[in-house]
Protein backbone atom coordinates (compact mmCIF):
# COMPACT_ATOMS: atom_id res chain seq x y z
CA UNK A 1 0.00 0.00 0.00
CA UNK A 2 1.79 3.27 -0.84
CA UNK A 3 0.41 6.59 0.67
CA UNK A 4 0.96 10.32 0.29
CA UNK A 5 4.16 11.90 1.13
CA UNK A 6 3.65 15.42 3.30
CA UNK A 7 5.46 17.28 5.79
CA UNK A 8 8.00 14.33 5.97
CA UNK A 9 6.05 11.86 6.58
CA UNK A 10 3.97 8.45 4.78
CA UNK A 11 0.28 9.53 5.49
CA UNK A 12 -2.92 8.10 3.90
CA UNK A 13 -5.36 10.39 2.11
CA UNK A 14 -7.92 11.57 3.67
CA UNK A 15 -11.01 10.47 1.70
CA UNK A 16 -9.42 6.83 2.41
CA UNK A 17 -9.71 6.73 -1.39
CA UNK A 18 -7.52 3.93 -3.61
CA UNK A 19 -6.60 3.69 -7.19
CA UNK A 20 -5.24 0.30 -8.48
CA UNK A 21 -2.35 0.03 -11.15
CA UNK A 22 -2.59 -2.25 -13.51
CA UNK A 23 0.24 -2.99 -16.11
CA UNK A 24 -1.09 -2.14 -19.48
CA UNK A 25 0.78 -5.46 -21.21
CA UNK A 26 -1.37 -7.89 -19.48
CA UNK A 27 -4.06 -6.00 -17.29
CA UNK A 28 -2.25 -7.69 -14.16
CA UNK A 29 -2.84 -5.61 -11.05
CA UNK A 30 0.85 -4.19 -9.98
CA UNK A 31 0.00 -1.97 -7.09
CA UNK A 32 -2.65 -0.31 -5.05
CA UNK A 33 -2.22 3.29 -4.18
CA UNK A 34 -4.13 6.01 -2.03
CA UNK A 35 -6.06 8.18 -3.99
CA UNK A 36 -5.92 12.28 -3.05
CA UNK A 37 -8.44 14.76 -2.98
CA UNK A 38 -8.23 18.68 -3.18
CA UNK A 39 -8.20 18.63 1.04
CA UNK A 40 -4.51 16.22 0.59
CA UNK A 41 -3.29 18.51 -1.72
CA UNK A 42 -3.42 21.58 0.37
CA UNK A 43 -2.02 19.87 3.28
CA UNK A 44 0.61 19.21 0.60
CA UNK A 45 1.47 22.61 -0.33
CA UNK A 46 0.68 24.17 3.25
CA UNK A 47 3.64 21.83 4.23
CA UNK A 48 6.04 22.94 0.83
CA UNK A 49 5.12 26.56 2.29
CA UNK A 50 6.05 25.83 6.06
CA UNK A 51 9.21 24.39 4.51
CA UNK A 52 10.16 27.43 2.23
CA UNK A 53 9.32 30.33 4.51
CA UNK A 54 11.00 28.65 7.56
CA UNK A 55 12.53 25.96 6.86
CA UNK A 56 16.48 25.47 6.06
CA UNK A 57 16.32 24.27 2.37
CA UNK A 58 16.26 27.43 0.55
CA UNK A 59 19.29 28.89 2.59
CA UNK A 60 21.38 25.81 1.96
CA UNK A 61 24.63 26.20 -0.14
CA UNK A 62 24.39 25.47 -3.44
CA UNK A 63 27.45 22.93 -2.92
CA UNK A 64 25.19 21.12 -0.31
CA UNK A 65 22.39 21.16 -2.64
CA UNK A 66 24.26 19.65 -5.24
CA UNK A 67 25.61 17.32 -3.12
CA UNK A 68 22.39 15.90 -2.18
CA UNK A 69 21.40 15.49 -5.57
CA UNK A 70 24.42 13.41 -6.34
CA UNK A 71 23.28 11.28 -3.56
CA UNK A 72 19.96 10.90 -5.30
CA UNK A 73 21.52 9.97 -8.58
CA UNK A 74 23.74 7.20 -6.51
CA UNK A 75 21.06 5.11 -5.33
CA UNK A 76 19.21 5.36 -8.03
CA UNK A 77 21.85 3.46 -9.39
CA UNK A 78 21.98 1.59 -6.87
CA UNK A 79 18.13 0.78 -6.99
CA UNK A 80 18.19 0.76 -10.76
CA UNK A 81 16.72 -2.35 -11.68
CA UNK A 82 13.68 -1.89 -8.98
CA UNK A 83 12.98 0.93 -10.44
CA UNK A 84 13.24 0.12 -14.18
CA UNK A 85 11.12 -2.89 -13.16
CA UNK A 86 8.31 -0.54 -11.29
CA UNK A 87 8.48 1.65 -14.68
CA UNK A 88 8.05 -1.09 -16.90
CA UNK A 89 5.03 -2.60 -14.77
CA UNK A 90 3.24 0.38 -14.68
CA UNK A 91 3.66 1.62 -18.46
CA UNK A 92 4.28 -1.87 -20.10
CA UNK A 93 7.02 -0.41 -21.61
CA UNK A 94 10.37 -2.89 -22.28
CA UNK A 95 12.17 -3.00 -19.66
CA UNK A 96 15.46 -2.26 -21.44
CA UNK A 97 13.97 0.82 -22.16
CA UNK A 98 13.00 1.59 -18.53
CA UNK A 99 16.75 0.75 -17.84
CA UNK A 100 17.54 3.54 -20.21
CA UNK A 101 15.55 5.88 -18.90
CA UNK A 102 16.91 5.67 -15.06
CA UNK A 103 20.53 6.37 -16.50
CA UNK A 104 18.66 9.59 -18.18
CA UNK A 105 17.00 10.60 -14.84
CA UNK A 106 20.47 9.32 -13.44
CA UNK A 107 22.24 12.13 -16.06
CA UNK A 108 19.99 14.78 -15.14
CA UNK A 109 20.55 14.82 -11.66
CA UNK A 110 24.25 14.99 -12.17
CA UNK A 111 23.70 17.78 -14.38
CA UNK A 112 21.84 20.04 -11.52
CA UNK A 113 23.88 18.71 -8.87
CA UNK A 114 27.08 20.23 -11.13
CA UNK A 115 25.07 23.59 -11.91
CA UNK A 116 23.23 24.42 -8.74
CA UNK A 117 25.89 26.74 -7.47
CA UNK A 118 26.22 28.47 -11.51
CA UNK A 119 25.13 31.76 -12.26
CA UNK A 120 24.43 32.87 -8.55
CA UNK A 121 24.07 35.70 -9.94
CA UNK A 122 26.36 39.31 -11.26
CA UNK A 123 27.15 42.76 -10.08
CA UNK A 124 25.81 45.94 -12.47
CA UNK A 125 27.03 49.11 -13.06
CA UNK A 126 25.24 51.63 -11.06
CA UNK A 127 26.49 54.39 -12.43
CA UNK A 128 27.48 55.88 -8.60
CA UNK A 129 30.61 55.15 -6.71
CA UNK A 130 28.60 55.32 -3.64
CA UNK A 131 26.21 52.29 -4.73
CA UNK A 132 27.08 48.69 -5.21
CA UNK A 133 24.28 47.36 -7.79
CA UNK A 134 23.71 43.84 -8.00
CA UNK A 135 20.80 40.95 -9.54
CA UNK A 136 20.99 38.09 -7.79
CA UNK A 137 18.73 34.65 -8.32
CA UNK A 138 16.53 33.37 -5.76
CA UNK A 139 14.45 30.10 -5.34
CA UNK A 140 10.96 31.02 -6.82
CA UNK A 141 9.05 29.15 -4.03
CA UNK A 142 6.85 26.68 -3.96
CA UNK A 143 6.52 24.94 -7.16
CA UNK A 144 3.33 22.58 -8.10
CA UNK A 145 4.79 19.58 -10.34
CA UNK A 146 2.39 18.43 -12.47
CA UNK A 147 3.56 14.89 -14.70
CA UNK A 148 2.49 12.55 -17.43
CA UNK A 149 2.57 8.84 -17.44
CA UNK A 150 4.92 8.30 -21.13
CA UNK A 151 8.29 8.47 -19.30
CA UNK A 152 6.99 8.61 -15.35
CA UNK A 153 10.05 9.17 -14.06
CA UNK A 154 12.01 10.85 -16.30
CA UNK A 155 9.29 14.18 -16.41
CA UNK A 156 9.45 13.70 -12.88
CA UNK A 157 13.37 14.61 -12.52
CA UNK A 158 13.33 17.36 -15.57
CA UNK A 159 11.54 19.15 -12.77
CA UNK A 160 12.36 18.30 -9.24
CA UNK A 161 16.24 18.35 -9.98
CA UNK A 162 16.56 21.60 -11.10
CA UNK A 163 13.60 22.63 -8.43
CA UNK A 164 16.08 21.15 -5.75
CA UNK A 165 18.98 22.93 -7.06
CA UNK A 166 17.55 26.03 -7.18
CA UNK A 167 16.28 25.71 -3.74
CA UNK A 168 12.89 25.24 -3.95
CA UNK A 169 10.30 23.12 -2.62
CA UNK A 170 7.65 21.35 -4.15
CA UNK A 171 4.49 19.14 -4.28
CA UNK A 172 4.59 16.26 -6.89
CA UNK A 173 1.63 15.30 -8.25
CA UNK A 174 2.52 12.40 -10.64
CA UNK A 175 0.47 10.94 -13.66
CA UNK A 176 -2.39 8.38 -11.48
CA UNK A 177 -1.86 6.00 -14.12
CA UNK A 178 2.29 5.68 -13.32
CA UNK A 179 3.04 6.56 -9.98
CA UNK A 180 5.64 3.54 -8.75
CA UNK A 181 8.50 5.23 -9.41
CA UNK A 182 7.68 8.72 -8.39
CA UNK A 183 6.91 6.84 -5.12
CA UNK A 184 10.76 5.38 -5.54
CA UNK A 185 12.27 8.73 -5.84
CA UNK A 186 10.20 10.49 -2.69
CA UNK A 187 11.43 7.88 -0.47
CA UNK A 188 15.03 8.20 -1.87
CA UNK A 189 15.13 11.58 -1.67
CA UNK A 190 14.14 11.40 2.27
CA UNK A 191 16.70 8.63 3.03
CA UNK A 192 19.58 10.85 1.55
CA UNK A 193 18.93 13.38 4.27
CA UNK A 194 16.49 16.49 2.28
CA UNK A 195 15.15 17.73 5.16
CA UNK A 196 10.58 17.56 6.10
CA UNK A 197 8.60 19.41 3.74
CA UNK A 198 10.78 19.93 0.80
CA UNK A 199 9.34 17.29 -1.24
CA UNK A 200 5.98 15.88 -1.24
CA UNK A 201 3.87 14.05 -2.72
CA UNK A 202 0.03 13.60 -3.67
CA UNK A 203 -0.89 10.46 -5.92
CA UNK A 204 -4.67 11.03 -7.93
CA UNK A 205 -6.87 12.15 -10.46
CA UNK A 206 -5.94 15.47 -12.05
CA UNK A 207 -9.15 17.06 -11.66
CA UNK A 208 -9.27 16.60 -7.77
CA UNK A 209 -5.33 15.75 -6.61
CA UNK A 210 -4.00 18.32 -9.31
CA UNK A 211 -5.68 21.21 -9.90
CA UNK A 212 -5.05 22.68 -6.84
CA UNK A 213 -1.79 23.06 -7.48
CA UNK A 214 -2.63 25.43 -10.42
CA UNK A 215 -5.27 27.39 -8.30
CA UNK A 216 -3.90 27.72 -4.86
CA UNK A 217 -2.48 31.02 -4.00
CA UNK A 218 0.62 29.39 -1.70
CA UNK A 219 1.99 27.88 -5.17
CA UNK A 220 4.33 30.15 -6.71
CA UNK A 221 4.91 28.09 -9.89
CA UNK A 222 3.31 25.32 -11.42
CA UNK A 223 4.88 23.18 -14.28
CA UNK A 224 3.14 21.12 -16.09
CA UNK A 225 3.93 18.72 -18.35
CA UNK A 226 1.00 16.87 -20.78
CA UNK A 227 -1.93 17.52 -23.23
CA UNK A 228 -2.66 20.42 -24.63
CA UNK A 229 -6.14 20.44 -23.20
CA UNK A 230 -5.03 19.69 -20.19
CA UNK A 231 -2.34 22.47 -20.50
CA UNK A 232 -4.67 25.29 -21.10
CA UNK A 233 -6.86 24.26 -18.23
CA UNK A 234 -3.71 24.33 -15.89
CA UNK A 235 -2.36 28.02 -17.71
CA UNK A 236 -6.27 29.26 -17.01
CA UNK A 237 -6.21 27.82 -13.37
CA UNK A 238 -3.23 29.67 -12.73
CA UNK A 239 -4.03 33.13 -14.05
CA UNK A 240 -6.54 33.36 -10.85
CA UNK A 241 -3.04 33.87 -8.55
CA UNK A 242 -0.58 35.41 -11.78
CA UNK A 243 1.41 32.32 -11.04
CA UNK A 244 4.29 31.40 -13.00
CA UNK A 245 3.37 28.84 -15.32
CA UNK A 246 5.96 26.12 -17.27
CA UNK A 247 4.02 24.46 -19.83
CA UNK A 248 5.38 21.05 -22.27
CA UNK A 249 2.44 19.96 -24.19
CA UNK A 250 3.59 17.63 -26.84
CA UNK A 251 3.78 18.22 -30.53
CA UNK A 252 3.63 16.82 -34.03
CA UNK A 253 6.86 17.04 -35.05
CA UNK A 254 7.78 16.57 -38.67
CA UNK A 255 10.02 14.45 -39.96
CA UNK A 256 11.35 16.03 -43.51
CA UNK A 257 13.24 14.14 -45.80
CA UNK A 258 14.85 15.20 -48.69
CA UNK A 259 15.59 13.03 -52.15
CA UNK A 260 19.82 13.36 -50.98
CA UNK A 261 19.16 11.79 -48.00
CA UNK A 262 21.12 8.78 -46.71
CA UNK A 263 18.74 7.06 -47.71
CA UNK A 264 19.52 3.98 -44.76
CA UNK A 265 19.65 6.12 -42.14
CA UNK A 266 16.45 8.08 -42.45
CA UNK A 267 14.84 4.68 -42.95
CA UNK A 268 15.88 3.51 -39.66
CA UNK A 269 15.59 6.51 -37.75
CA UNK A 270 12.12 7.38 -39.58
CA UNK A 271 10.77 4.13 -37.98
CA UNK A 272 12.57 4.87 -34.35
CA UNK A 273 11.02 8.62 -34.56
CA UNK A 274 7.32 7.27 -34.81
CA UNK A 275 7.19 4.25 -33.10
CA UNK A 276 9.66 4.10 -29.97
CA UNK A 277 7.70 3.67 -27.36
CA UNK A 278 4.48 2.69 -29.60
CA UNK A 279 4.02 6.90 -30.54
CA UNK A 280 3.87 7.65 -26.93
CA UNK A 281 6.78 9.99 -27.10
CA UNK A 282 6.22 14.29 -27.34
CA UNK A 283 8.54 14.66 -29.59
CA UNK A 284 7.44 11.79 -31.64
CA UNK A 285 8.31 11.88 -35.21
CA UNK A 286 4.70 11.53 -36.43
CA UNK A 287 4.65 13.50 -39.62
CA UNK A 288 6.72 11.88 -42.65
CA UNK A 289 7.13 15.35 -45.00
CA UNK A 290 8.85 13.49 -47.68
CA UNK A 291 10.40 14.77 -50.74
CA UNK A 292 7.94 13.78 -53.88
CA UNK A 293 11.34 12.28 -55.83
CA UNK A 294 11.70 9.33 -52.99
CA UNK A 295 8.06 8.94 -51.85
CA UNK A 296 6.93 5.68 -53.12
CA UNK A 297 10.22 3.72 -52.42
CA UNK A 298 10.60 5.71 -49.07
CA UNK A 299 7.18 4.74 -48.26
CA UNK A 300 7.26 0.97 -49.34
CA UNK A 301 10.39 0.44 -47.91
CA UNK A 302 9.04 1.53 -44.38
CA UNK A 303 5.53 -0.17 -44.27
CA UNK A 304 7.54 -3.18 -44.98
CA UNK A 305 10.10 -2.55 -42.10
CA UNK A 306 7.00 -1.03 -40.40
CA UNK A 307 4.91 -4.61 -40.65
CA UNK A 308 8.08 -6.79 -38.93
CA UNK A 309 8.09 -4.98 -35.72
CA UNK A 310 7.74 -6.88 -32.78
CA UNK A 311 5.14 -6.15 -30.19
CA UNK A 312 5.49 -7.84 -26.61
CA UNK A 313 5.23 -7.35 -22.70
CA UNK A 314 8.11 -5.46 -20.75
CA UNK A 315 10.11 -8.40 -20.13
CA UNK A 316 9.32 -10.50 -23.55
CA UNK A 317 13.02 -10.19 -24.54
CA UNK A 318 11.67 -10.67 -28.22
CA UNK A 319 9.51 -7.59 -28.37
CA UNK A 320 10.94 -4.13 -29.86
CA UNK A 321 7.72 -2.16 -28.46
CA UNK A 322 4.78 -1.94 -25.59
CA UNK A 323 1.48 -1.59 -25.28
CA UNK A 324 -0.44 1.66 -25.52
CA UNK A 325 -1.25 3.02 -21.93
CA UNK A 326 -4.62 2.09 -21.54
CA UNK A 327 -7.39 0.41 -23.34
CA UNK A 328 -8.65 4.17 -23.54
CA UNK A 329 -5.90 5.83 -24.97
CA UNK A 330 -5.96 2.95 -27.88
CA UNK A 331 -9.37 3.65 -28.83
CA UNK A 332 -8.65 7.30 -28.81
CA UNK A 333 -5.73 6.21 -31.44
CA UNK A 334 -8.20 4.16 -33.25
CA UNK A 335 -10.54 6.65 -33.67
CA UNK A 336 -7.78 9.55 -35.15
CA UNK A 337 -6.97 6.51 -37.89
CA UNK A 338 -10.42 6.01 -38.71
CA UNK A 339 -10.96 10.05 -38.67
CA UNK A 340 -7.81 9.94 -41.12
CA UNK A 341 -9.22 7.44 -43.40
CA UNK A 342 -12.56 8.84 -43.82
CA UNK A 343 -10.60 12.26 -44.88
CA UNK A 344 -8.93 10.42 -47.85
CA UNK A 345 -5.82 9.10 -46.06
CA UNK A 346 -4.62 5.72 -47.64
CA UNK A 347 -3.88 3.37 -44.61
CA UNK A 348 -0.40 1.36 -45.70
CA UNK A 349 -0.09 -0.87 -42.78
CA UNK A 350 -1.67 -1.69 -39.39
CA UNK A 351 -4.62 0.64 -38.52
CA UNK A 352 -6.06 -2.05 -35.74
CA UNK A 353 -5.15 -4.35 -33.22
CA UNK A 354 -2.75 -6.90 -33.16
CA UNK A 355 -4.03 -10.61 -34.23
CA UNK A 356 -1.55 -12.59 -31.86
CA UNK A 357 -4.30 -13.85 -29.29
CA UNK A 358 -0.79 -14.14 -26.89
CA UNK A 359 -1.67 -9.84 -27.07
CA UNK A 360 -5.54 -9.76 -26.00
CA UNK A 361 -4.79 -8.99 -22.84
CA UNK A 362 -2.78 -5.74 -23.57
CA UNK A 363 -3.76 -2.40 -24.73
CA UNK A 364 -1.52 -3.24 -28.04
CA UNK A 365 -2.01 -1.27 -31.63
CA UNK A 366 -0.31 -2.26 -34.91
CA UNK A 367 2.26 0.18 -36.29
CA UNK A 368 -0.01 1.99 -38.60
CA UNK A 369 1.43 4.19 -42.08
CA UNK A 370 -1.26 6.67 -43.18
CA UNK A 371 -0.14 7.54 -47.02
CA UNK A 372 -1.69 10.94 -48.79
CA UNK A 373 -2.12 12.73 -46.10
CA UNK A 374 -2.70 16.44 -46.18
CA UNK A 375 -2.06 19.00 -43.71
CA UNK A 376 -5.89 20.04 -42.64
CA UNK A 377 -6.29 16.47 -41.57
CA UNK A 378 -7.21 15.63 -37.65
CA UNK A 379 -4.55 13.07 -37.64
CA UNK A 380 -1.83 15.18 -39.03
CA UNK A 381 -2.70 18.47 -37.02
CA UNK A 382 -3.37 16.70 -33.51
CA UNK A 383 -1.31 14.28 -31.05
CA UNK A 384 -2.62 11.02 -31.67
CA UNK A 385 -0.21 9.66 -29.31
CA UNK A 386 0.46 6.31 -30.48
CA UNK A 387 1.76 4.59 -33.00
CA UNK A 388 1.05 6.52 -36.12
CA UNK A 389 2.68 7.85 -38.79
CA UNK A 390 1.02 10.03 -41.56
CA UNK A 391 2.97 11.01 -44.89
CA UNK A 392 2.87 14.32 -46.58
CA UNK A 393 4.85 14.92 -49.98
CA UNK A 394 6.92 18.11 -50.70
CA UNK A 395 7.68 19.41 -54.23
CA UNK A 396 11.17 21.53 -52.61
CA UNK A 397 12.75 22.73 -49.59
CA UNK A 398 10.25 26.23 -49.48
CA UNK A 399 6.80 23.68 -49.51
CA UNK A 400 8.83 21.42 -46.92
CA UNK A 401 9.26 24.06 -44.78
CA UNK A 402 5.57 25.04 -45.33
CA UNK A 403 4.52 22.00 -44.62
CA UNK A 404 6.55 21.26 -41.41
CA UNK A 405 5.70 24.60 -39.95
CA UNK A 406 2.06 24.02 -40.81
CA UNK A 407 0.96 23.22 -37.08
CA UNK A 408 -0.17 24.87 -33.73
CA UNK A 409 2.95 22.94 -32.02
CA UNK A 410 6.64 23.27 -32.50
CA UNK A 411 8.39 20.74 -30.66
CA UNK A 412 10.63 19.36 -31.93
CA UNK A 413 11.36 17.85 -35.78
CA UNK A 414 14.19 16.25 -37.95
CA UNK A 415 16.32 17.37 -41.94
CA UNK A 416 17.79 14.63 -43.35
CA UNK A 417 20.16 15.88 -46.65
CA UNK A 418 23.39 15.43 -47.37
CA UNK A 419 23.44 19.27 -48.36
CA UNK A 420 24.90 20.80 -45.45
CA UNK A 421 24.07 24.34 -46.31
CA UNK A 422 19.49 22.94 -46.96
CA UNK A 423 20.33 21.17 -44.08
CA UNK A 424 21.05 24.15 -41.87
CA UNK A 425 18.49 27.01 -43.66
CA UNK A 426 15.73 24.61 -42.81
CA UNK A 427 16.71 23.87 -39.31
CA UNK A 428 16.66 27.79 -39.11
CA UNK A 429 13.50 28.21 -40.64
CA UNK A 430 11.24 25.62 -38.59
CA UNK A 431 9.53 26.83 -35.75
CA UNK A 432 10.62 24.13 -33.23
CA UNK A 433 12.47 23.87 -29.72
CA UNK A 434 14.54 21.05 -30.71
CA UNK A 435 15.47 20.61 -34.24
CA UNK A 436 17.92 17.48 -35.43
CA UNK A 437 19.80 17.37 -38.40
CA UNK A 438 20.25 13.57 -39.88
CA UNK A 439 19.15 12.04 -36.44
CA UNK A 440 16.19 11.53 -34.85
CA UNK A 441 15.41 12.00 -30.96
CA UNK A 442 18.99 11.81 -29.32
CA UNK A 443 18.46 15.00 -26.70
CA UNK A 444 20.82 15.73 -23.73
CA UNK A 445 20.30 17.43 -20.02
CA UNK A 446 22.87 20.38 -21.18
CA UNK A 447 20.98 21.74 -23.76
CA UNK A 448 17.34 23.18 -23.69
CA UNK A 449 13.93 21.23 -23.95
CA UNK A 450 10.27 22.45 -24.75
CA UNK A 451 8.19 24.47 -27.32
CA UNK A 452 7.41 27.12 -29.58
CA UNK A 453 3.94 27.98 -30.14
CA UNK A 454 1.32 26.46 -28.52
CA UNK A 455 3.65 23.17 -27.50
CA UNK A 456 4.37 25.38 -24.60
CA UNK A 457 6.09 27.78 -22.44
CA UNK A 458 9.55 28.16 -20.75
CA UNK A 459 11.78 24.83 -21.09
CA UNK A 460 13.14 21.93 -19.19
CA UNK A 461 16.96 20.74 -19.19
CA UNK A 462 20.20 22.97 -19.71
CA UNK A 463 20.14 26.64 -17.76
CA UNK A 464 16.59 27.76 -18.79
CA UNK A 465 15.59 24.46 -16.85
CA UNK A 466 17.13 25.73 -13.69
CA UNK A 467 16.26 29.87 -14.22
CA UNK A 468 12.49 28.54 -14.44
CA UNK A 469 13.01 27.63 -10.71
CA UNK A 470 14.67 31.14 -9.77
CA UNK A 471 13.23 34.41 -9.32
CA UNK A 472 15.53 36.96 -9.99
CA UNK A 473 16.05 40.30 -7.46
CA UNK A 474 18.29 43.58 -7.76
CA UNK A 475 19.42 44.72 -4.73
CA UNK A 476 20.54 48.21 -4.62
CA UNK A 477 23.38 49.52 -1.77
CA UNK A 478 23.76 52.92 -1.11
CA UNK A 479 26.62 52.49 0.94
CA UNK A 480 26.78 56.21 1.33
CA UNK A 481 23.37 57.43 2.02
CA UNK A 482 22.78 60.97 2.42
CA UNK A 483 19.48 63.89 2.23
CA UNK A 484 18.45 64.27 -1.53
CA UNK A 485 15.87 66.94 -0.81
CA UNK A 486 13.94 66.55 -3.71
CA UNK A 487 10.75 67.72 -1.40
CA UNK A 488 11.53 70.93 -0.11
CA UNK A 489 10.32 69.72 3.62
O1 LIG B 1 -2.92 13.78 -20.20
P1 LIG B 1 -3.27 14.91 -19.18
P2 LIG B 1 -3.68 12.45 -20.59
C1 LIG B 1 -0.96 14.18 -24.58
C2 LIG B 1 -1.29 13.05 -25.52
C3 LIG B 1 -2.39 12.35 -24.81
C4 LIG B 1 -3.12 13.51 -24.20
C5 LIG B 1 -4.01 13.18 -23.04
O2 LIG B 1 -1.74 13.56 -26.73
O3 LIG B 1 -3.21 11.61 -25.65
O4 LIG B 1 -2.10 14.36 -23.78
O5 LIG B 1 -3.29 12.40 -22.12
C6 LIG B 1 -2.94 15.81 -14.70
N1 LIG B 1 -5.46 20.03 -13.20
N2 LIG B 1 0.18 13.91 -23.75
O6 LIG B 1 -5.16 12.59 -20.48
O7 LIG B 1 -4.71 14.95 -18.81
C7 LIG B 1 -3.04 14.31 -14.86
O8 LIG B 1 -3.54 13.72 -13.68
C8 LIG B 1 -4.22 19.62 -12.90
C9 LIG B 1 1.37 14.63 -24.08
O9 LIG B 1 -3.07 11.36 -19.84
O10 LIG B 1 -2.68 16.14 -19.74
C10 LIG B 1 -1.59 13.96 -15.17
O11 LIG B 1 -0.83 13.95 -13.98
N3 LIG B 1 -3.68 18.48 -13.37
C11 LIG B 1 2.42 14.47 -23.11
C12 LIG B 1 -1.16 15.15 -16.05
O12 LIG B 1 -2.08 16.20 -15.75
C13 LIG B 1 -4.44 17.73 -14.20
C14 LIG B 1 2.49 13.32 -22.24
C15 LIG B 1 -1.19 14.87 -17.54
O13 LIG B 1 -2.47 14.42 -17.89
C16 LIG B 1 -5.75 18.12 -14.55
C17 LIG B 1 1.21 12.69 -21.99
C18 LIG B 1 -6.25 19.32 -14.02
N4 LIG B 1 -7.47 19.78 -14.30
C19 LIG B 1 0.12 13.00 -22.75
N5 LIG B 1 -6.25 17.18 -15.39
C20 LIG B 1 3.68 15.22 -23.28
N6 LIG B 1 3.67 16.54 -23.37
O14 LIG B 1 4.72 14.60 -23.32
C21 LIG B 1 -5.30 16.23 -15.55
N7 LIG B 1 -4.20 16.55 -14.82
Amino acid sequence: MSELFVGGRWVPARSGGRREICCPADGTLVATVDEAGAEDTVAAISAARTAFDSGEWPATSAVDRGALLHRVADRLLQDKAAIARAESLDTGKRYVESQYDVDDVVAVFRYYAGTAGEDAGRVVDSGRRDVVSRVVHEPVGVCGLITPWNYPLLQVAWKVAPALAAGCTFVLKPSELTPSTAIALIGILADVGLPPGVANLVLGAGPQAGAPLAEHPDVDLVSFTGGLMTGRAVMAAAAGTVKRVALELGGKNPNIVFADADMDAALDLGLTAVFLHSGQVCSAGARLVVDVAVHDEFVDELVTRAQKIRLGGPFDPAAETGPLISAAHRDKVQRYVDGGIAEGARLRCGGRRPDDPGLDDGCYYLPTILDDCRSDMSVVQEESFGPVLTVERFTDEDDAVRIANDSRYGLAGAVWTSDAGRAERVAARLRMGTVWINDYHPYVPQAEWGGYKQSGIGRELGRAGLAEYRETKHIWHNIRPAAQHWFGA
